[in-house]
C-alpha cells in the first residue's frame, strides 16, 4: 500500500490480545487482513493481488507469463519464510545449528531464480519494486536483524540474493512497511518465544553493565 501511495489505516494486533472483533474477520487468526469498507480480505499474496487490480501502478508484469513465474515466487515466499524463522526463532544452539544446515537448500533456489530473472536488478523485475520483493522484504528485514544479534553471515554465500537483500532493506517503503519501534517490539517477540537470539541479547546486555 505505501508502494502504491494508498491511504489507509493500520492496527497491530498481537498475538497475546486477539480481540473478538479480530477473530471475527480473520478467518485463520492471523495477520494480515484488509478491510475494504464492509468488506474483508485475508492471506497476503490475495491481499496484494487484489491492491494490485485496483490501484496503479501495476507492481505485477504485464507478460501473462512473467505474472505466473512471479506468482509462483511469491507462493514460495511462506516456504522461504519458514526455513529463514528456524534459524532467526531457534530455541537452542543445537535447533540453530540444525536450521541454518538446512537453509542454504532454500537460499540456492532464490538465489538460482535471481541469477536468471532476465534484468539486473536491483528488485525482481529490474528498477521497479514488484509483489515478488513485496513479498519477501518482511522476511529479509527480520532475519537482518537477528543477523545483528547472531551473526551466521549465510547470505555471503549468495551474492544475488545478498544484493537484493540490501536493495529492498534501503527502499523507503519497504523501510516504513514497520512502525518506528519495531526494533523493540521485534527484540520481545524474540524473547516471548524464548530464542536463542533472546538469550544472546540478554548476555550482552549482561556484558555491557
Ligand atoms: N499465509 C498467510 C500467513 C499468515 C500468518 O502466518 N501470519 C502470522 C504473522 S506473519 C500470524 O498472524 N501469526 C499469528 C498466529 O498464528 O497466531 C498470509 O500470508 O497471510
Amino acid at each position: 500500500m505505501r508502494a502504491k501511495k494508498v491511504d489507509f489505516e493500520v492496527t497491530y494486533i498481537t498475538k497475546d490480545t486477539k480481540q473478538d472483533w479480530f477473530l471475527e474477520i480473520s478467518p485463520h487468526g492471523k495477520v494480515p487482513v484488509l478491510k475494504v469498507d464492509d468488506d474483508v480480505l485475508f492471506e497476503s499474496n490475495a491481499i496484494a493481488e487484489f491492491l494490485d487490480e485496483m490501484v496503479p501502478p501495476r507492481l505485477h508484469p504485464e507478460d501473462p507469463i512473467k505474472r505466473a513465474r512471479n506468482r509462483a515466487w511469491t507462493d514460495f515466499a511462506s516456504s522461504w519464510s519458514g526455513a529463514l524463522g528456524k534459524v532467526s526463532y531457534a530455541k537452542t544452539k543445537e535447533d540453530h545449528a540444525k536450521a541454518l544446515e538446512d537453509l542454504p537448500a532454500t537460499l540456492q533456489k532464490i538465489e538460482d531464480s535471481l541469477e536468471r530473472r532476465e534484468n539486473d536488478g536491483p528488485y525482481f523485475n529490474g528498477d521497479q519494486l514488484c509483489l515478488v520483493d513485496a513479498a519477501y522484504a518482511p522476511f529479509l528485514m527480520r532475519f537482518n536483524i537477528v543477523e545483528g544479534i547472531n551473526p551466521t553471515g549465510v547470505l555471503e554465500g549468495f551474492p544475488k540474493l545478498k544484493a537484493w537483500s540490501e536493495a529492498l532493506l534501503s527502499n523507503q517503503a519497504v523501510i516504513d512497511s514497520v512502525p518506528e519501534d519495531f526494533g523493540e517490539v521485534f527484540n520481545e517477540n524474540l524473547h516471548r518465544r524464548e530464542t536463542l537470539a533472546a538469550q544472546i541479547l540478554d548476555e550482552q546486555a549482561a556484558a555491557a553493565e
